[in-house]
C-alpha cells in the first residue's frame, strides 16, 4: 500500500507530498517539529506533544493555522490511512513559503505536514547492556540565542555533536552548556541515580522539555517512590554516578554503561534504570488516546 502523507489537510500520495524550494523552513530552518509514537493503536501522550508543538511554535511567533484538536485529528487519519497501530510520527510546521530574504513576514502560509512510519527501533540487546557515550566539544545552544526547549526545524547544534561522536565510532553525545554543566544527549534527556535520587538537568542549564522525561520523573516519583532532583551537575558527578540513562520518544528509557572511557559504577544497568524501564513500558500499554 502506497504511503500517505498529511500535507496542508490533505493525505497525498508519497510522490506528491512536496514542499516548496522557498519554504523558509528549508530555506532557514524556520519551523517547528514533533516526534510521537504510537503504540498498538494508542497514540502516547498526544496532548503532551500538541502543547510543546503550540509553545515552541508561539516561541518563535509562528502561528499555527489549525487548532489542537485538528492537528490531533491531523495525527490521528494519518495513522488510520497508513494502517498502523505501532510507529512513529513526525509532525511538521514551517514557515511556509516566502522570499530569499529571511523576514518570516513575507511568508504567508505556515505548512503542515504529518508523516506516520513504522520505527526504527534500538536493538534490544543496547537495553541489556548499555550505551556508551562520550563528551563533545560543541556546547549545547544557550537558552538567551535559541532556547533548547524550542523544538526546532534547526538541529545543526544537535548534528554538530552527532558528528563528532560518530568520528569517534560512539552512538551518542553528552552535550554540556557553555558552562560545562551536562545538558543533555543529541535527541535524549540524560539522567543519573546517585544515593537513591534520581537527578535530571533543569530547563535553565539548556535542555529540551522532553515528554519522556517528564514520564520517567512522574514514574519515579509515584511509582518507585524515589526522590527527584531538577539540578545541574558536572562530568565528575557523571563518571560517579550509581546509575545512568537517556530518555526520548524513540529510545524510551536507555541505560548508560560508560562515559569517556569510565565505567559507570559495575558498568551494568542499574537496578532503578531496569524498574523505569519497564515502568515505562508498561505505561505506554494501557496510555494514550485510542485511534481503532
Ligand atoms: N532532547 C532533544 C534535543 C531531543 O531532540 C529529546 C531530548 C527527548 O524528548 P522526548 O519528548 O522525545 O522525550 C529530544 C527528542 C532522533 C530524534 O531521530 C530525536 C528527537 C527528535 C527527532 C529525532 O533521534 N528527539
Amino acid at each position: 500500500m502506497a504511503q500517505k502523507i498529511y500535507l496542508n489537510g490533505k493525505l497525498v500520495p508519497r510522490e506528491e507530498a512536496k514542499i516548496s524550494v522557498f519554504d523558509h523552513g528549508l530555506l532557514y530552518g524556520d519551523g517547528v517539529f514533533e516526534g510521537i509514537r504510537a503504540y498498538d493503536g494508542r497514540v502516547f501522550r498526544l496532548s503532551q506533544h500538541l502543547d510543546r508543538l503550540y509553545d515552541s511554535a508561539r516561541a518563535i511567533a509562528l502561528k499555527i493555522p489549525m487548532s489542537k484538536k485538528e492537528i490531533e485529528q491531523g495525527v490521528i487519519q494519518t495513522l488510520r490511512a497508513n494502517n498502523i497501530k505501532s510507529g512513529y510520527v513526525r509532525l511538521v510546521v514551517t514557515r511556509g513559503e516566502g522570499d530569499l530574504g529571511l523576514d518570516p513576514r513575507n511568508c504567508e502560509k505556515p505548512s503542515v505536514f504529518i508523516i506516520a512510519d513504522k520505527i526504527e527501533l534500538y536493538p534490544e540487546e543496547l537495553y541489556k547492556k548499555g550505551l556508551e557515550l562520550v563528551t563533545v566539544a560543541t556546547k549545547r545552544n544557550i537558552p538567551e540565542a535559541i532556547d533548547p526547549r524550542i523544538k526546532s526545524l534547526n538541529y545543526l547544534n544537535n548534528i554538530l555533536a552527532k558528528i563528532e561522536a560518530g568520528l569517534q565510532n560512539m552512538p551518542e553525545a553528552v552535550m554540556l552548556n557553555k558552562d560545562g554543566y551536562v545538558a543533555e544527549c543529541t535527541g535524549d534527556n540524560i539522567f543519573i541515580v546517585k544515593d537513591n535520587v534520581l537527578i535530571t538537568p533543569p530547563f535553565y542549564v539548556g535542555v529540551l522539555a522532553g515528554i519522556t522525561r517528564q514520564t520517567v520523573i512522574e514514574l519515579a516519583r509515584e511509582k518507585l517512590e524515589l526522590l527527584v532532583k531538577e539540578e545541574v551537575f558536572t562530568r565528575f558527578h557523571l563518571y560517579n554516578a550509581d546509575e545512568c540513562f537517556l530518555t526520548g520518544t524513540a529510545a524510551e528509557v536507555i541505560p548508560v554503561v560508560k562515559i569517556d572511557g569510565r565505567q559507570i559504577a559495575e558498568g551494568k544497568p542499574g537496578k532503578i534504570t531496569n524498574r523505569l524501564m519497564k515502568e515505562f513500558r508498561d505505561l505506554t500499554k494501557d496510555e494514550g488516546i485510542k485511534i481503532y
